[in-house]
This record gives structure tokens, sequence and C-alpha cells, in this order.
């Protein structure tokens, strides 16, 4: 039915997703919304797919550039990656198809921080953004749209596009209007005023994005549910870091250096992520608050208990059984869920005022500090950087976790020298693995490494790695930060060469 299309003008815009996507011109630059599986357009990119294949097939390819919020779904990513139809994507993904794509040289593949990509739209930085391809739960009669279950870059893609593609999703809770906050106060240096925003609860904005009519070229329908990826329950690894972790913030409290309320939390999906906020939720914690750029399981049973007194994100990323009780307890939600816009949710200023408590997982760590979080063996893209740069900087603590070994021990996540930086030794406060925590706050270079190699690293690897350190230590080099530079990869080679390190 038409029932959410509430607005005259763009009902008379109503059309098949065939149709809309023929209105894509080949070459075409598309701002998508969706972040994390949630709020992503399920019907135009599919049939976008479908148009370039049968345009390949008709010896006539057609390619387009795709911005997002986040990572999507393989309706997305996976279905125009299928059909080789991306030649630019940005700026996070995690869809197998697309990785593939990337790794094998056939995509270009743009890995930025998930806060700044509006800011590089606007500045120009990017080119021309042509069309917006936006879900949206319902159209308000005088055309202010209600958010999905993101909001990503959708405000910066409906005004900086040409052209807007809305699609009214009718599976999306229309309960959900008013749980979004839409900041309509930024603007490029030299014209920036200060976000005042001190608490993860303030609302600073509006509860619709606005859209100007006459932008809409088409509004299609549809009915589909979210990506939400099944739930796994945590695994002994993801619980004993999670231990490590409860461990350390009782002793920052303490100390004094965590007010008992901790402070703002940031965190991001998966595992050890789930078992870290399973973990606080069964601590001695209540009215804790999150700043962070999605919503998974473990948030919504930390607010249901009472842990968790507000939750502040650009986007949902839930299982189908958290769904389920989201959408049915949605009224004690609603009150306690903030949605803003990546630039907001994931801003350095706020991060910084607030004191986040950053925790991110990583792909390797080396026995400086460096992390790397998005590369395999230093040359294939896993997802991204995603938000983890945002935060990991400008966080009061950036905490990152991950197991001492991957591939079934075959790799060390610790290494001599990370083969890519993400976050260099300077951001990194604390890395924790199932053996231990280290906590580097205060330690010059050579402490870090006694530090982690002593906590975090694998037994298996850990003689290696204090070999390592020693002679580089005797190597003659510097003695910052000493390394040995025809070794310090060898790690990697090793793997590439024998599937060991
Ligand atoms: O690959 O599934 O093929 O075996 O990397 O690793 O251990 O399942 O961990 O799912 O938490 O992902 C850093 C990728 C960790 C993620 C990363 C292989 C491993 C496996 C995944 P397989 P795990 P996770 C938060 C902010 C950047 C974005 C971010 C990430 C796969 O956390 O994308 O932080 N972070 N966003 O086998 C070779 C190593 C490896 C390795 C792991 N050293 N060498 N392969 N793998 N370590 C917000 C959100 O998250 C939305």
């Amino acid at each position: 039915g038409t029932s959410r299309i509430l607005n005259s003008q763009l009902s008379q815009r109503i059309m098949s997703a065939e149709q809309a996507a023929e209105l894509i011109p080949p070459g075409a630059t598309i701002g998508m919304s969706g972040f994390t599986g949630a709020g992503y357009p399920k019907a135009v990119p599919k049939a976008l797919a479908e148009r370039i294949r049968r345009l390949r097939d008709a010896g006539s390819p057609m390619r387009v550039n795709i911005w997002t919020g986040a990572s999507t779904a393989p309706e997305l990513d996976g279905a125009l990656a299928e059909v080789d139809g991306i030649n630019m994507r940005l700026p996070f993904q995690s869809d197998a198809v697309c990785r593939k794509q990337i790794n094998e040289g056939q995509m270009q593949y743009l890995d930025i921080h998930l806060s700044e990509v509006s800011q590089y739209a606007w500045s120009g930085f990017l080119g021309k953004l042509d069309v917006a391809v936006i879900e949206v739960a319902a159209v308000l009669e005088d055309g202010r749209l209600i958010p999905s279950s993101s909001i990503g870059n959708n405000k910066t893609w409906i005004e900086q596009a040409d052209k807007v593609i809305l699609e009214v999703n009718d599976k999306q809770s229309l309960k959900m209007e008013g749980m979004h906050d839409v900041y309509y106060g930024t603007a490029l240096p030299p014209n920036r005023k200060p976000i005042l925003l001190t608490e993860p609860s303030d609302r600073i904005g509006e509860r619709y994005l606005h859209c100007p009519l006459d932008k809409v070229i088409a509004v299609v329908e549809t009915s589909s549910s979210d990506r939400n990826s099944a739930f796994t329950p945590p695994d002994e690894t993801s619980a004993l870091i999670a231990d490590h972790i409860l461990d350390f913030f009782a002793h920052e409290v303490k100390k004094g250096r965590l007010p008992a309320q901790l402070l703002p939390i940031q965190s991001g999906v998966g595992n050890i992520a789930n078992a870290v906020l399973e973990g606080l939720n069964n601590g001695p914690y209540k009215n804790l608050s999150a700043f962070t750029e999605v919503i998974q399981d473990g948030m919504l049973k930390m607010l249901k208990s009472g842990t968790l007194k507000v939750a502040s994100a650009t986007a949902f990323s839930l299982s189908p059984d958290a769904l389920d009780e989201f959408n049915n307890n949605i009224d004690f939600y609603k009150d306690k869920i903030i949605l803003r816009q990546q630039d907001i949710s994931n801003h350095p200023e706020l991060a910084r005022r607030l004191g986040v408590i950053a925790m991110n997982g990583l792909i390797e760590a080396d026995i400086y500090g460096n992390v790397n979080s998005t590369h395999i063996m230093g040359t294939r893209m896993m997802n991204g950087i995603g938000g983890s740069g945002d935060f990991a900087r400008n966080g009061y603590l950036s905490i990152f976790m991950t197991p001492s070994t991957a591939k079934q021990g075959a790799i060390s996540s610790i290494v001599p020298m990370v083969s890519h930086v993400d976050h260099t030794e300077h951001d990194v406060k604390i890395i924790v693995t199932e053996q231990g925590l280290a906590d580097l706050r205060g330690l010059a270079p050579k402490q870090r490494a006694k530090c982690i190699i002593e906590n975090c690293a694998h037994p298996e690897f850990k003689d290696r790695l204090m070999d390592y350190y020693e002679r580089a230590c005797a190597s003659g080099r510097g003695m910052h930060t000493p390394h040995l530079l025809e070794e310090a990869l060898s790690w990697h080679v090793n793997f590439e060469q024998h599937g060991r390190m």
C-alpha cells in the first residue's frame, strides 16, 4: 500500500525498482544508505546489478561508483560486485565478493575514517555525487523523512546529490519515529562552531531528514528486513579477553582513573566485543552510557538490565532474535537509543570531550604497539578501518583486542613489525589477548616491547619475539625503536612461503 508515503508529490513518483534503476546514468557516482547491514536499500541496487549484467552481456559494460555509510549486505555490495559493476567503492565494506574484487585489483577501494566521509564529500575531494539512494521508514505529509535503522551519511548524500531515489521499507518499524537526531549545524572551516553535545544522551538536532522534493526522481516501496547476521555465543578465547578488560576496568576505578560509571563506551561488533558487553552486563555496573557507532545485541541487553542508561550510535546491527526483541519492546528502548549521522556519532571533538573508552579488534599488532586492523599479510584488504580510528585516536582509553594467534595457531597476532599500520603507537593505549593485557600508557618503546611480549604473545611465539627484540637491541642500530630491518617482516614472508610464521 501507499500508507507510508503521505506526501502527495512523492506518491506520484512511486515506481518499481527496475524503473528507478533505469534512471541511473552509466558511470554515475551513487551515495547509498546503509551501515553495518542496517538501513541499506534493498531493491534498487539489485535491479541496478541486473541492468549492469544485461548491458555487459550485450557488450556495453556499465560501472558506477558506490559510496555508503559503512558495510551493507549481499543485496547491495555482493550483487554489484558480482557483475563487476563497481568502479570505486568507499568508505567501508565487509562483503566476501566485494573483498575478492578489491584484492584481485578489479575494484578501487578508498578506506577512510567514517567520521570524515561527509567532510570529504562537502569539500569536493571526492568529485560530484550524482544520485542518492536512501532507505527510509516513511515519508511524512510535508515531505520530511523518518530515517531507517541507520543514518550513516544519508543527510550528506541527500544534500549533495543532484537526484534522490527513496526506498520506503515497511519492514522498518514506524515506532522508530523520534529516535533519530539529525544535526543540521555542520559547516566547513573556517565557519565551524563547537558542537554542543556534552552527554551521550544529548539531542542537538531534528528527528527527521529533510529532502528537497524536486530532487526526488523515484520512490520505491520495499518490504524486507535488514541483513541481521546470526549471533554466535562468546567462545573461551573471547571470554578470557573480556575478563582481562573487566579486571582492568575494576582496577582503574579503584585507582581513581575511571569513575564508577566508567566513561562512555564504544565497541565494535563480533565475538570479542559481545563477550566484553556480556561481562559488563554481569558485572557491578549500573547506568553506563555508550557513545559508539553500532548498537549490537549486547548493548540491547545492557539497556534492558539497566547496566546501560543510554546508547548513542549511527546504526543497529542486530541478530534476528535481538531485532524481534527490539521491535516488540520499542517503547522501552526508544528514549534510550539515539541514532545520529556518522559525522556526529564518530566525531573526534565529541569522542575527545566525552572521554570515550574505545574497544576495537585488530588483525596484528607489533612489539612497539602499532596496530594493523585492515590488511592480511600487508597487501590484502579485509574490511577497512571503519570507525576504529575515529575513536582510538580521540578516546580516553584506546583498547585493541585480539586472540594471540590466527589460523589455528599458524599466525602470531603479535609480530616484530606490522605489515600495515592503521593505528600508530601514538594512538594505542592498551592491547589485550587471551594471554593478558598490556597497559602501554606512559611507556617508551623499549618498555612497550617487553610489556606486549610478556603479556600478550602466545607461548608458542613468545621466545622468538623476545629473541628478535634482544638481537635488535644488540644490532648497533638506533636504540629508540630497535629493529632488525632485514628480518622485521620475515614472519610474514615465512607464512607466505611455509604456511606458518
Ligand atoms: O578470517 O574468518 O577467514 O578465518 O581475519 O578475524 O578473529 O574473526 O576477528 O571478526 O573481530 O575481526 C580486525 C578484521 C577483526 C575487525 C577485524 C583473520 C581471521 C578471520 C577476522 P576468517 P576474527 P573479528 C568498530 C570499528 C576494523 C574496523 C573497525 C575489523 C578474520 O575488527 O574489521 O574496527 N576492524 N571498526 O582468521 C591473518 C592475522 C589475522 C587474520 C585475524 N594476523 N593474519 N588473518 N585474521 N587475524 C565498528 C564496527 O565493527 C562496526
